[in-house]
């Protein structure tokens, strides 16, 4: 029979803020009190009684939870039980996240193109620049009367979009759509967060400059004779396992997408607005980003159904998707948030407008955070809407939650690819809940979410690199793989447990376990599990700190 997981008490390895909830996770063989070590004075602090032993369908076993909030004081600990080995040290700190937010922050710049990290900014991860992206080839896909076949396109700087070395639009968006709105949720947070960035400008968050890195490269991907979006700029095929400096392929813009349009028509809107609010602008960029999002906006409604299919000998990452209805509904409500234009808001159905947890393609979400902030300019039935969609999401999880062996909102089917991801994109929900002064469980359900991520699971391992006495060694991501250094870069969050293991045949090793929850390989082959992506390292960023914000009242 397969053992019993875990094998030793899970547990948030980063820990707590004070008055965060605070839980662990046992095997359902253990039956007696949970002794809280204090580890400076070797004493016991805390015993609890675990609850009871329930089935938790994802791993396919039972399990038990502790309760271990009523310890405030900061200090580390550690848990003991008999039956069981006991769990890695964890703390309670008043300042828990802060570290971790500036690591999942520093994981962007790590993934810079084109720049040379120095020594200074990337301590011994520091490496030469790659991929300068100054003479990017026009793909046949991607050919227009401005731009033929073969011409070159200077589209440098972004961010690599996981541990391959390409950029796309499309994942691009809501990545620096999540961090803008982590800036216009929580300025004076990130007022304070220094990172360590290789370049700063005064009056400028650190996590501003880095987002911005980002944004300028998508501005480059639009196209300015018809304010079309290329969809990607790649290689042919995915690089081999080298660091940037050494992978010089020639790169492609690739095709023009609907998607690549409407998300960079939102993503621009929003930074223009949250940039604009926070007099954070720079000279002309308001009108820069404005005129961006205009065209490209115009461009998607001549070209609505324009999807992404992968050309004639190209490889890398596709990023398709065929149902547009939210794109089309995000970039709408961004534009209208930020010109209050009536052909903006013409374009939306609210009624009709459902809610997902967001992902790479599924943004409804982020439409309704959009027409919150838009609501006094929406016809006066249609105000309450937006809290409505986001509030009634958000106790959806909170349900799951409650009802949860493993006391997380995740659901069987919420174990697919980037499920790490999918994880903090639940938190990031029910936060917009807690922000509000929704319900104390809202917040807790989402602290619920970020322990899991930290290793209060079945696999006993934290999921962010360089963080948690247990964490990912071998993420599939080509400069850790490639620097000739043990540790790998820190402060990325891996994909996590997939049940689809769509890496299985291609991996020199097995998985050892098949349930959805326990489908991880700590294995740097496993890009379907154990790859880093820049979409999922943004919700880490923006939980992080609204737990930090919001944990800590
Ligand atoms: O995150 C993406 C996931 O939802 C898809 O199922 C998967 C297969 O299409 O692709 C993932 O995105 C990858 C992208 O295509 C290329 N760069 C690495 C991304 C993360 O694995």
């Amino acid at each position: 029979a397969a053992p019993v997981l875990p094998e030793a008490i899970a547990i948030n390895q980063v820990g707590f803020t004070p008055l965060a909830t605070k839980q662990a996770l046992l095997p359902a063989t253990v039956r007696g009190p949970v002794e809280v070590i204090d580890l400076d004075s070797g004493r016991r602090v805390l015993s609890r009684w675990p609850g009871p032993a329930r089935h938790w369908a994802p791993a396919g076993q039972a399990v038990r939870l502790v309760d271990l909030s009523a310890l405030r004081q900061p200090g580390r600990y550690r848990l003991r039980a008999a039956g069981v080995a006991d769990s890695p040290s964890w703390r309670v700190d008043p300042q828990a996240y802060v570290a971790l937010n500036a690591a999942a922050i520093r994981a962007f710049t790590f993934n810079r193109a084109s720049i040379a990290l120095t020594p200074e900014v990337a301590g011994r991860w520091a490496r030469a620049a790659g991929h300068p992206d100054t003479e990017v080839l026009v793909h046949a896909s991607a050919a227009g009367p401005g731009r033929p076949e073969g011409s070159r396109v200077s589209s440098p700087g972004g961010w690599y979009d996981a541990g391959d070395y390409n950029k796309y639009v499309v994942n691009s968006a809501i990545s620096v759509a999540t961090l803008l709105l982590a800036q216009a949720h929580f300025p004076a947070f990130f007022a304070t967060q220094r990172v360590g960035l290789p370049d700063s400008t005064p009056g400028q968050p650190d996590l501003v400059q880095e987002l911005r890195w980002n944004l300028d490269w998508m501005l480059s991907m639009q196209d300015p004779t018809d304010g079309g979006v290329y969809h990607k700029l790649s290689n042919a095929g995915f690089d081999g396992v080298v660091m940037p400096a050494e992978a010089t392929a020639p790169r492609y813009l690739v095709a023009k997408s609907s998607a690549a349009a409407l998300d960079l028509a939102a993503t621009a809107a929003l930074a223009a607005r949250v940039l604009g609010a926070q007099r954070l602008l720079r000279e002309g960029e308001g009108a820069r980003l404005r005129l961006a999002a205009e065209r490209a906006w115009t461009w998607a409604q001549s070209h609505p159904r324009q999807g992404f299919r992968q050309p004639e000998g190209i490889h890398t990452g596709g990023y398709g998707d065929e149902q547009l209805d939210d794109e089309q509904a995000w970039a709408a409500a961004e534009l209208f948030a930020l010109t209050g234009e009536a052909r903006y808001r013409a374009a939306l159905d609210l009624p009709r407008l459902g809610i997902e947890v967001p992902g790479w393609n599924q943004v409804s979400a982020l439409a309704w955070l959009a027409l919150a902030d838009a609501r006094t300019r929406l016809p006066a039935p249609q105000r309450a809407l937006p809290a409505q969609r986001l509030r009634g999401l958000a106790d959806t999880l909170a349900a799951r939650w409650r009802d949860s062996a493993a006391g997380v909102s995740l659901q069987v089917t919420d174990f697919g690819w980037g499920s790490n991801g999918g994880a903090l994109n639940q938190a990031l929900v029910l936060l917009q809940s807690a922000r509000q002064g929704g319900p104390r469980a809202h917040l807790d359900a989402a602290q619920a979410l970020l322990d899991h991520v930290l290793g209060r699971n079945l696999l006993g391992h934290s999921q962010v690199t360089g963080f948690g006495s247990r964490s990912p060694q071998h993420p599939h991501h080509r400069p850790s793989m490639a620097d000739g250094i043990d540790a790998p870069v820190p402060g990325f969050v891996v994909g996590g447990p997939n049940a689809g293991r769509d890496d299985a045949a291609h991996c020199p090793v097995p998985y050892a376990r098949t349930e959805p929850a326990l489908a991880w390989l700590d294995h740097d082959c496993s890009y379907a599990s154990n790859e880093v992506a820049i979409n999922w390292n943004a919700p880490l960023v923006y939980v992080t700190a609204a737990l930090q914000v919001l944990g800590g009242r």
